[in-house]
């Protein structure tokens, strides 16, 4: 793994979007070099099981295991469990393939067993040959709740059951302030050949905000003393994928990229907008970078994820290019 010293990122991660840019990060930087902050929030029990979504779509993605037309469960897979499940009258609203099942499974035995989510993940994806440290935010229990106008409900009720209908009211973050960031982020953040912190395009009050909620994150990145920049999910006022732009609107917030900015404020230190957006440039309120953010290719993976870490670099050699 990475020696102290070595040049390294950090993202912050949650989703399909962001996994697809943290994929794209990984190509762009040398091997063992990125560690990736996930969003634990979206976990639930379901069948006895502990799944983890935003973890396990870090994992797929970054073992180019990924569904490629959903972006989250497993390319090429079967159904048998589900369509046995369905026989017996079993819940099927949240769709578990054959292969998927096998990491719910392991993941729950292995809890079962006392061992921590961080030390799974991390021998998960050293099994799957991932050369990344995939890191949950906490290994606490943090959940993101949806309260709306047809009640309170946990995050995948909301966003597979229900598929997002309900007005969104209020997002919290149950027991996250009982939680506190994993040791693998904290010395992360702490380590002297960090060179900058990315947020990923994933859904700020779904994915990111749940993160930032852990105490003592946000100081943490602060105190790491380099650039953080942060990627836009929102192009030309609508959410490249998922339900952003109608959370937004339902939170009473412009479903712009700029409103997404100025969420972030104070922490970040750049901004890497899309070039649809460009007219907002003035509006973002720290450095800007333009950039053609929507990764519908591999390559565009890639190119998104060099150009936001020479964004990043020529922040940290720009006197002032750092939040003061
Ligand atoms: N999203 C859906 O819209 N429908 C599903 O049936 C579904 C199943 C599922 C199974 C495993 C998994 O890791 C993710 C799954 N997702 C599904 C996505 C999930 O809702 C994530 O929370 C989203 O990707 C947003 O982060």
């Amino acid at each position: 793994m990475t020696s102290i010293g070595q040049a390294h990122v950090v993202a912050l991660s949650g989703g399909v979007g962001g996994a697809k840019l943290a994929y794209g990060l990984l190509q762009a930087l040398p091997a063992d070099s990125l560690s990736i902050c996930l969003n634990t929030g979206d976990d639930f029990e379901h069948l006895g099981l502990h799944i983890s979504p935003d973890i396990d779509t870090a994992l797929y993605t970054l073992a180019d295991l990924a569904n490629p037309q959903t972006g989250w469960g497993r390319r090429d897979e079967t159904w048998t469990f589900m369509q046995a499940l369905d026989r017996l009258g079993g819940e099927t609203w949240f769709q578990l393939g054959d292969g998927d099942l096998a990491t719910h499974v392991e993941r729950t035995c292995r809890l079962a067993r006392g061992e921590l989510l961080s030390g799974i993940v991390s021998d998960f994806a050293r099994r799957l040959g991932i050369r990344a440290r995939l890191v949950p935010m906490s290994d606490s229990q943090v959940r993101t709740r949806a309260i709306t106008d047809e009640g309170e409900f946990d995050f995948q009720d909301y966003f597979v059951r229900l598929q997002c209908r309900p007005r969104i009211q209020a997002i919290r973050y149950m027991h996250a302030d009982a939680a506190r960031p994993a040791p693998a982020i904290e010395s992360v953040l702490r380590d002297p050949g960090l060179e900058a912190i990315v947020i990923c395009p994933s859904n700020p009050y779904l994915s990111i905000d749940p993160i930032l909620a852990v105490p003592g994150m946000r100081s943490a990145i602060r105190a790491a003393g380099v650039p953080v920049v942060a990627v836009s999910p929102i192009i030309a006022g609508e959410a490249v994928k998922g339900p952003t732009a109608k959370i937004m609107r339902e939170l009473g917030r412009p479903a712009s990229a700029n409103e997404i900015a100025h969420h972030y404020a104070g922490l970040i230190d750049g901004f890497v907008l899309d070039s649809r957006d460009r007219g907002l440039a003035d509006t973002i309120g720290c450095s800007v970078h333009i950039a053609d953010t929507l990764m519908r290719t591999t390559d565009d993976r890639i190119r998104l994820a060099g150009e936001t870490l020479r964004f990043a670099r020529t922040l940290a050699a720009t006197p002032g290019g750092r939040r003061q």
